[in-house]
């Protein structure tokens, strides 16, 4: 009985090494190492390189190594078995920090402070606004956004999430489906996108998108925090709409081309924000524990646990 390691990117040793302690009656391969395909009844992706998960005939479960399954999809020739995505509280704390943190960012202003210091200058407005005077919109309320959603209306922020169906969040207004999108942008100072990649998400952020939100805030546009994942953004329309002044701030974890090509803009654009993609980073020994986990549930005849809706694409 075997696991495969299939990343595409990054170490999988680390991996190799945890499993071995969660997993010690199980063998740990990697792609790239000899195995035997027979052997593959289990296997972690992260961006596997497509087609290598094929012709595996014992393939029981893929486990996404993160709560995002688009790089899974994006192989025409993914096995027809279950899958399973992360849903830890390791990585729901760290996506909560680097949302709260930005949020705050923007409300303090902490850009224009630091340029400020830069330049010596020693300017204030009169008066502030503090989080109850400003609207967060967080666009998916799944294990991610709703925890952001949570923690932020701690805070005094007045905060509404978007999703296909309705939640019931303490101090969270509800907004679900399309037709309810408009409302929703209008009441939004800070929008912040962790939205998981699928057909009907692809390109959401856009130009159409940012005009639509509030012109009637307490900031001086409305600004975007787009953690969930770069397809989900066109690039060309945030670059414009921050020249135009249509939002203030855009503070960008993850991009349509990872790594950040050197030539793009949003590099060096005063009012940009890049993070490479490390909003959440899967900890080996937090994630690792959490698919062993599923595995021993899987193999004690039990169910799987945070499994994939392959028509949703989520
Ligand atoms: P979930 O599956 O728990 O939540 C997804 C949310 O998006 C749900 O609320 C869902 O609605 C909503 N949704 C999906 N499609 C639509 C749509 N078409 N219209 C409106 N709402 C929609 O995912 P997680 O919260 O665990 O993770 C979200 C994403 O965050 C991941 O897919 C990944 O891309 C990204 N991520 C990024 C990381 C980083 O480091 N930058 C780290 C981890 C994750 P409903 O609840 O009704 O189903
Ligand atoms: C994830 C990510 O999906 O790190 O977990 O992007």
């Amino acid at each position: 009985m075997t696991l495969l390691i299939a990343l595409g990117t990054g170490d999988p040793n680390p991996w190799v090494t945890k499993f071995r302690e969660f997993l010690p009656g199980m063998q740990i391969a990697k792609l790239g190492n000899d195995f035997d395909p027979d052997e593959i009844q289990y296997a972690m992706s992260w961006y596997h390189p497509v087609g290598s998960l094929s012709n595996l005939p014992n393939l029981r479960a893929i486990f996404s190594m993160g709560a995002g399954v688009d790089h899974l999809f994006r192989d025409p020739n993914l096995p027809d078995v279950p899958m399973a995505r992360i849903v830890d509280s390791d990585l729901t704390n760290r996506m909560t920090e680097y949302v709260v943190m930005h949020t705050l960012n923007i409300l303090r202003q902490s850009r224009r402070y630091r340029t400020q210091q830069l330049q010596g200058v020693w300017q204030d407005d009169d008066l502030q606004p503090v989080a109850s005077d400003i609207r967060v919109g967080i666009m998916g309320m799944g294990v991610l956004g709703s925890d952001a959603a949570r923690k932020l209306a701690l805070l005094g922020f007045k905060v509404a999430g978007w999703s296909t169906s309705e939640k019931q969040i303490d101090g969270v207004k509800s907004y679900c489906g399309s037709s309810n999108l408009p409302p929703f942008l209008a009441r939004t100072d800070i929008l912040i996108s962790l939205l998981p990649l699928t057909p009907e998400t692809r390109g959401i952020i856009n130009s159409k998108m940012l005009k639509g939100l509030a012109r009637d805030g307490r900031v001086p546009a409305p600004s975007l925090i787009n953690a969930g994942r770069g397809g989900l953004q066109i690039e060309d329309d945030i670059l414009a709409c921050l020249d135009d002044g249509i939002i203030h701030e855009a503070v960008l974890d993850v991009f349509q081309t990872e790594p950040l090509p050197p030539t793009s803009r949003l590099w060096s654009h005063p009012n940009v924000t890049v993070t490479p993609h490390n909003a959440s980073v899967s900890n080996p020994l937090a994630i690792g524990r959490s698919i062993a986990e599923k595995i021993k549930t899987l193999e004690s005849g039990g169910k799987l646990l945070n499994s994939v809706h392959r028509d949703r694409g989520y």
